[in-house]
């Protein structure tokens, strides 16, 4: 037996991977963890000691036991099993990135904020994109609210937007969110269900909760299953104070507008998502980033002052109310583009600490009862995640300004203070920072009095109003898809009195919507409605701003067309498709039979990315199917083909054919062929079918 196994050292090959590599030897932006000079291949142990063998533990004999003095080995393992750190309690599985926000419309009449003074300004910017329940390595897409938070660096410090893709939320105090947190992540006896809310727990706690109704209304939506991170909008969803620097404050909602305009996936689509690629959402992110197809959202304000706020039918610090765009319009202020993927998840990604309470001067609090609970909890969480108060010194998490303080000490302390002073005020010649009454963050001073008690304001007990307006704004396929999700997720409930009870909400919201889900569910009426605790507010306008369809992109950009093909298919016209698609901005996988790729008619080799069990028709936008005689007789006996053709036929998707594709189709049960099925025959065909792609689904199929 020898005892010294030769070394493997891997060698990396791919055009990405080397792209990847370089990159982290340059920039290092968020964690630099590489102490190496990049030529250095020597292994050392952490303490920079040469590593002679890393196969083998140190032994007495090679068969005898392993030595207590093999350091190398001690630290190995050591710190290996201390790797992971405390998953966050909610938001755990997320993906991040950076990029930078600019201003394009600077706004110093109503915030004091260094950021928005001057058009052109711009900071970087570190976003991490989430699911809610499920836990860090649960699928992307579940049906869920997602994390949109945003770390802004700017030069007064750093300032967070932990906001959702969602404008509003569950509960409207901070009182419930443990509650709110427990009822829908895995009950604590079985463990399961995981990363999902159609369970028992979360419907039982929701329908003692009319509160949520508004919030339930949009996870149901298809806001709930986006196509892509990109696709989303974001909200800061608390109202939020302005200052400028006279100190007269406004309130202020924000918004993030996605350019690429908004896309879901069906909830079908969603189910097979998940078992295809988990890592649909994150693997989305990475390569538009990685192609420098990269992601901008223009940063939109409502403002809006007391007066309004006054008049205003809801309590504007209410997180389950919105403020319809067509009452108080966005203004567009900024853009934030992210173009740089991380080059350490854990580093970058894991160890980000967002905090609500991190705000700048010109930037303040409202009394919103959710906001004030979270500027207690997310400092807390922080500690307990990264162990210890000095989590401002990981790269990820520390200012990019200068920054001053006498805080020291505590564990993993980075930045210590150089000279004697470590107190204020001191007589010291170089006594330190001093604090600056002119410059420095004050709050605005609003007057507060009240007697102290466990109580909410009056308004906050309007519960269905809005969840009504925001159900009657939607499309018609729109409300159907609300429809199934409630009865998907009902349907999934054991407890037949939690259905009821759910159910028994919806007429106060609409009385078809109630219906519906009552005949799905198949009950034989509606239940009786609860008695809302306010009179619901009628006849609130419709807002366009609330549906996806309505808001859509109008362009193939950033979306993807599969192409499925075989043998012997025409070369120049499966060029012609992909330059269209190119022109349009969007990008092609190759599905074939064999990973190996398909010969054209004209003997040229075509490397697929996917073999046809790896790429379903679910994860692509649209699809074309470009078959030979021979090729589709072979498809039709492949299940997963039949299942791409039946799939992308049932999900709305625009459709080409080629060849005898149509064949595949007939195979798998697809007869009817609509004006959302294309037959490709020439270069003007493949434009044509690119420019009808661009409303991204045929919906008249599914009506
Ligand atoms: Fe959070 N939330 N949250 N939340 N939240 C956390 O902080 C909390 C709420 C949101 O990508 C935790 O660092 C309370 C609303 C995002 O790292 C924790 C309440 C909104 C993220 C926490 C809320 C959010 C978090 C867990 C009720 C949308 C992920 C880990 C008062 C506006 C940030 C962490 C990231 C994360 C507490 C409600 C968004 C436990 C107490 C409303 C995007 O501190």
């Amino acid at each position: 037996m020898s005892e010294e196994t030769p070394h493997f050292r891997p060698s990396i090959k791919t055009q990405k991977s080397n792209e990847t590599i370089e990159r982290s030897q340059t920039e290092g932006q968020g964690g630099e963890t590489h102490q190496h000079a990049p030529d250095d291949h020597r292994l050392t142990t952490a303490q920079g000691i040469p590593v002679s063998d890393n196969q083998n533990s140190l032994k007495a004999g090679p068969r005898g036991p392993t030595l207590l003095e093999d350091f190398h080995f001690r630290e190995k393992m050591f710190h290996f099993d201390h790797e992971r750190i405390p998953e966050r309690v909610v938001h755990a599985r997320g993906y991040g990135a950076r990029g930078y926000f600019e201003t394009t419309d600077p706004i110093p009449e109503l915030t004091s904020a260094h950021l928005l003074q001057e058009k052109g300004r711009k900071v970087p910017a570190f976003v991490r994109f989430s699911t809610v329940a499920g836990n860090k390595g649960s699928m992307d897409l579940a049906r869920d609210a997602r994390g949109f938070a945003v770390k802004l660096y700017t030069e007064e410090g750093n300032w967070d937007i932990v906001g959702n893709n969602i404008p509003v939320f569950f509960i409207q105090d901070a009182m419930k969110f443990p509650d709110l947190v427990h009822s829908v992540k895995e009950a604590p006896d079985r463990a399961f269900p995981q990363a999902q809310s159609a369970h028992d727990n979360f419907w039982d706690f929701i329908s003692l909760m009319p509160e949520a109704m508004h919030m339930i209304m949009w996870t149901m939506s298809d806001r709930g299953i986006p196509r892509s991170f990109r696709f989303m909008e974001g909200f800061g969803v608390h109202t939020f104070r302005f200052v400028n620097a006279e100190g007269d404050s406004t309130f202020v909602k924000f918004h993030w507008k996605p350019k690429q305009g908004l896309q879901s996936v069906l909830w079908d689509e969603a189910v097979k998502i998940n078992g295809a690629d988990p890592d649909f959402h994150r693997r989305d992110l990475w390569d538009a980033i990685q192609r420098g197809d990269y992601p901008e959202w223009e940063l939109g304000v409502q403002v809006f002052d007391d007066a309004f706020a006054d008049q205003f039918d809801f309590d504007v610090l209410d997180a389950t109310k919105l403020i319809p765009e067509e009452d108080v319009p966005v203004r567009i202020i900024g853009r934030l583009v992210l173009d740089s993927v991380v080059d350490n998840f854990f580093a970058e990604t894991e160890q980000v600490a967002f905090c609500t309470q991190n705000i700048v001067p010109g930037i303040d609090f409202t009394n919103d009862p959710l906001l004030q609970g979270r500027n207690f909890s997310y400092l807390d969480t922080q500690i307990k995640r990264l162990g210890g108060p000095n989590f401002t010194h990981i790269p990820v998490n520390a200012p990019r300004c200068p920054f001053a303080h006498f805080q020291q000490d505590g564990h993993m302390a980075m930045h210590n203070p150089a000279g004697r002073a470590n107190y204020e005020p001191n007589s010291w010649k170089d006594g330190g920072p001093r604090a600056d009454a002119e410059a420095g963050f004050r709050s605005y001073p609003e007057e507060i009095s009240g007697e102290k008690r466990k109580a909410r304001g009056e308004l906050f007990a309007d519960h269905y109003s809005q969840a009504r307006q925001f159900y009657q704004s939607q499309t018609k396929v729109e409300q159907t898809h609300l429809a199934d999700a409630l009865i998907f997720e009902l349907s999934k409930v054991e407890t037949l009195e939690i259905r009821e009870r759910v159910v028994a909400h919806l007429p106060n919201i609409d009385g078809d919507l109630a219906q519906t889900v009552a005949d799905g569910l198949g009950f034989e009426d509606v239940p009786e409605a609860h008695a809302p605790r306010r009179e619901v507010v009628g006849g609130l306008t419709k807002s366009d701003a609330l549906s996806i369809l309505k808001n859509g992109p109008d362009s193939f950009q950033g979306r993807k067309l599969g192409i499925l093909v075989t043998d012997g298919i025409d070369g120049e016209l499966l060029q012609s498709l992909k330059d269209a698609v190119q022109e349009a901005g969007g990008v092609v996988e190759i599905v074939a039979p064999a990973i190996g790729g398909i010969k054209t008619s004209d003997g040229k080799r075509v490397p697929a990315d996917q073999k046809i069990d790896g790429g379903p028709s679910v994860l692509y936008d649209a699809v074309a199917v470009m078959a030979s005689k021979d090729g589709v007789a072979k498809l039709k006996s492949v299940h997963p083909a039949k299942g791409f053709a039946a799939d992308a036929f049932a999900h709305a998707k625009f459709i080409a054919l080629a060849g005898d594709a149509a064949e595949l189709f007939r195979a798998a049960g697809v007869t009817d062929f609509d004006d959302g099925v294309f037959e490709l025959a020439d270069r003007k065909g493949a434009a044509e079918f690119i420019e009808a792609c661009k409303a991204l689904r045929y919906w008249d199929r599914v009506k």
